[in-house]
């Protein structure tokens, strides 16, 4: 069964151009419950280790340095599906690809400087979700 968990992250090129607002409400008004929320400033080394199965790619440089260029806005987000329901949302990676409505199209700069991040499987939310907060600081279900 698909799980109810997806991580995001709101990418430094939007928080710059003050879209964290905008972004957050497409992501509520989809029928997300925002479970965790902060804003935070990645080092190289945070990117990095992130980012780690894409280190053999050619991006990946580029890809450290942009995210760890300014403040990004982590988020864990729940509903059901979510997964595979928040990637439509975002649209494909490369936004001149990407649907019109999805927050990539309407957000995004380029493919590197694509605004939004979602978890591309269950475990990868998982991961990346205990990599930004403590378990703690969410919950499974929202009351
Ligand atoms: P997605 O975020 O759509 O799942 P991934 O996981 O393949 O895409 O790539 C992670 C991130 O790396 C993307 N969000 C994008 O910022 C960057 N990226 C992916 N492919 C390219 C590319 N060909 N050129 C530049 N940046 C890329």
């Amino acid at each position: 069964m698909a799980g109810i968990k997806t991580l995001t992250m709101i990418k430094p090129g939007a928080v710059k151009n003050r879209h964290i607002g905008a972004i957050l409400n497409m992501i509520e008004e989809a029928g997300f419950r925002i479970s965790a929320i902060k804003s935070v400033k990645l080092t190289t080394e945070d990117a990095e280790e992130f980012y780690a199965e894409h280190k053999e790619r050619p991006f990946f440089g580029d890809l450290v340095d942009f995210m760890s260029s300014g403040p990004i806005v982590a988020a864990i987000l729940l509903k059901d599906d979510a997964v595979a329901d928040f990637r439509k949302l975002i649209g494909s990676t490369d936004p001149q690809e990407a649907e019109e409505g999805t927050i990539r199209k309407t957000f995004a700069i380029s493919k590197s400087k694509n605004a939004i991040h979602g978890s591309d499987s269950d475990e990868s939310a998982e991961r990346e979700s205990t990599f930004f907060f403590s378990k703690k600081e969410w919950l499974e279900k929202h009351p």
